[in-house]
């Protein structure tokens, strides 16, 4: 029956974490996975969204709208737009709740497909695996823009300025406003002001995938991108999620914005989305939801939750700098100021596959293949340990 069934290779990320699980060694170091853990190694719930949660339990939940819980969408609305939002202010924003950031993307990329089957979609070289998929698996063909530059550990800005010009109207292009996954390297602001007017004249449509907010810097400046966006009233996407900020891996908890020139048209965009929804699951779940709006809609926990975020972000912070301290003071010749200066969960490391093999097999150290590691993984416990596994393989 099934013969003509091909065998799914699985995805790297995820092989590799069971590959971990299954490594007998005690001393083992998973840097692989964007999970943010404590100190202690523990996957900590921000005291606010434990809060929040508590209040829920136990509860039978109806069915929500296939578009999601009101109240939530219009607090994430305002998060990513600023609570002061003209757009917002003009209901030209048509948000829905959605499965994680990836339901999010999902959502996007059926929606564009169905109403722009013409347009092709360009993701960053490189950027986190599954936006291909997710697009591809949308029917979409989708191509690369030149971003990260190994050569100076940034970003190959005039050439990804001249390849957005270099695009047909309504091209897609992939977009992180913040803690770009897998990099860690992120425009300035002037930056994203050049290149969302190269977006503007070109007509094209700028999807922003936001799955780290708060990690790179304030909530707002992380917003950056996608208020200058608005202002230009640009025809934006955003996908959101709440996996790492919020701790709420499992629950499933994000949304799809989309910005319309109109509010008249934002109800059509909103109309079509619930359609794509109710074809697929009819509606989102609603355990991990009510726990994200029993914070965004609490003044005192959500900024109680900010700080938390901003805790989470400034430990990060503080094993960087250890991981480039100790590195500094082994291999003096090399600049690896690179690891203070990459912003979000992860640091792309340069580690060559060898290398990566190497911390894997001698150390029991995962990182991904690509050399992106986890600095979320952390902690006072083992980054001296790391940092000189580090030491020695950059040495060769
Ligand atoms: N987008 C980016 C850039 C991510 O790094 C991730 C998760 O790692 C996602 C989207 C998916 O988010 P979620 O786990 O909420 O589906
Ligand atoms: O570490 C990463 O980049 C992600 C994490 O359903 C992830 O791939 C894992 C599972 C999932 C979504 C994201």
């Amino acid at each position: 029956m099934y013969q003509h069934v091909t065998p799914y290779a699985g995805d790297p990320i995820l092989s590799l974490v069971e590959t971990f699980k299954q490594d007998p060694r005690p001393n083992k170091i998973n840097l692989s996975i964007g999970i943010y853990f404590d100190n202690e190694g523990k996957m900590p719930f921000p005291n606010s969204v434990f809060q929040a949660a508590q209040r829920i339990e136990n509860q039978v939940q109806p069915y929500l709208p296939m578009e999601g819980h009101a109240g939530f969408r219009a607090a994430v609305a305002k998060l990513l737009f600023g609570a002061e939002s003209l757009v917002l202010q003009e209901n030209r924003v048509a948000a829905v709740q959605t499965l994680g950031g990836s339901g999010a993307l999902k959502l996007g990329a059926d929606f564009i497909h169905r109403w722009f089957p013409q347009s092709h979609v360009f993701v960053s070289d490189p950027t986190w695996d599954n936006h291909r998929g997710i697009f591809e698996g949308a029917g979409f063909e989708v191509g690369s823009y030149p971003y990260y530059d190994p050569a100076t550990i940034g970003v190959k800005f005039d050439a990804m300025c001249d390849f957005f010009r270099s695009l047909p109207e309504h091209s897609v292009v992939l977009l992180h406003p913040c803690c770009h996954n897998p990099t860690g390297v992120d425009l300035l602001p002037e930056q994203w002001d050049t290149i969302l007017n190269i977006v503007a004249e070109r007509q094209l449509i700028p999807f922003m995938d936001i799955a780290y907010q708060g990690f790179g810097d304030t909530f707002d400046s992380d917003a950056y991108a996608i208020r200058q966006a608005a202002k230009l009233n640009l025809p934006l996407f955003v996908s959101c999620s709440f996996s790492k900020n919020m701790s709420l891996y499992g629950q499933r908890v994000g949304a799809l914005m989309v910005l319309a020139p109109n509010a008249a048209q934002a109800d059509l965009v909103l109309g079509q989305l619930k359609f794509i929804v109710r074809r697929i699951y009819s509606s989102p779940p609603a355990q991990g939801v009510l726990a994200a709006q029993g914070v965004l809609g609490d003044t005192n926990l959500a900024a109680q939750w900010q700080n938390e975020v901003y805790e989470m972000r400034d430990r990060i912070r503080a094993m960087r700098l250890k991981l480039y301290e100790v590195l500094r003071e082994k291999l003096p010749e090399k600049d690896f100021s690179y690891f203070v200066k990459q912003r979000g969960m992860f640091s792309y490391t340069g580690l060559s596959v060898a290398q990566v093999q190497r911390l894997r097999d001698e150390f029991a150290i995962y990182v991904l293949d690509s050399g992106r590691l986890c600095v979320a993984g952390l902690n006072e416990g083992n980054v001296e340990t790391v940092a000189k596994a580090l030491a020695q393989v950059f040495a060769e």
